[in-house]
């Protein structure tokens, strides 16, 4: 399997965490976002909103949306699980990954923040929007974690949470965010960054990091 992603981007950080939880193989191939290489006609051919990540499992088969690759992952290799087995549990899990994957993630992405510059906001006024929407993100899942997370964000086992969880606070400590409200939060974030698997997928670890 090819990942197609790039070493900053959050969706492919997390991608990589699912990927190496399950011990999967996979090669990378890098779209330097900064360059604009993921709008490349032969990129897009591939994944049609010229987003990363795409997930090339086989010719003729790529899989765009890290959150559909996510579950495929999980259907795909169900051993080790990233989903609990109980249904209420496992609807939990997707409703804490969507804090992130919906209503945080979206709203600082890159192209938001480009159009947040083109419409002649400045660079404090940016990490301010993206700071506000990490606060009000992290507020609540700080509050489950609270209620459902004992070694990680989701009980003793890591789980499509941490996999979220992980690249958001990345990124949040790069908008210059406080995290130190969010003690359940940071204390599953520090016990996830410590997993060798997790500790793998860091940007800085990528062979296309710079
Ligand atoms: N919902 C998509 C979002 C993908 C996405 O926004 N990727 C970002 C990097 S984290 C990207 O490719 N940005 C390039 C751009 O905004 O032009 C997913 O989860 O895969």
């Amino acid at each position: 399997m090819t990942l197609h992603g790039y070493w900053r981007s959050g969706t492919s950080y997390r991608t990589r965490i699912a990927l190496n939880l399950k011990g999967l193989d996979y090669g990378q191939v890098t779209h330097d976002l900064r360059k604009g290489d993921q709008k490349d006609p032969a990129y897009t051919a591939l994944q049609p909103q010229g987003l990363v990540p795409a997930l090339e499992v086989r010719e003729g088969f790529v899989l765009p949306q890290s959150v559909a690759i996510l579950e495929w992952l999980e259907e795909t290799y169900p051993d080790p699980a990233l989903l609990p087995k109980d249904v209420d549990e496992r609807a939990l899990v997707r409703a804490m990954c969507a804090v992130i994957g919906s209503d945080v993630h979206p709203l600082n992405n890159l192209r938001v923040v480009k159009r947040l510059k083109s419409m002649g906001h400045g660079q404090e006024a940016i990490d301010d929007w993206a700071r506000h929407w990490i606060a009000e993100g992290f507020g609540a899942l700080n509050r489950m974690i609270g209620d459902h997370g004992l070694t990680y964000a989701f009980g003793t086992t890591p789980t499509l949470v941490d996999c979220y969880l992980v690249p958001q606070v990345y990124s949040a400590e790069r908008f210059g965010a406080d995290l130190s409200a969010y003690d359940k939060l940071m204390k599953a974030y520090t016990a996830a960054i410590r997993h060798p698997a997790v500790a793998a997928a860091h940007p800085d670890r990528q062979p296309d990091a710079d």
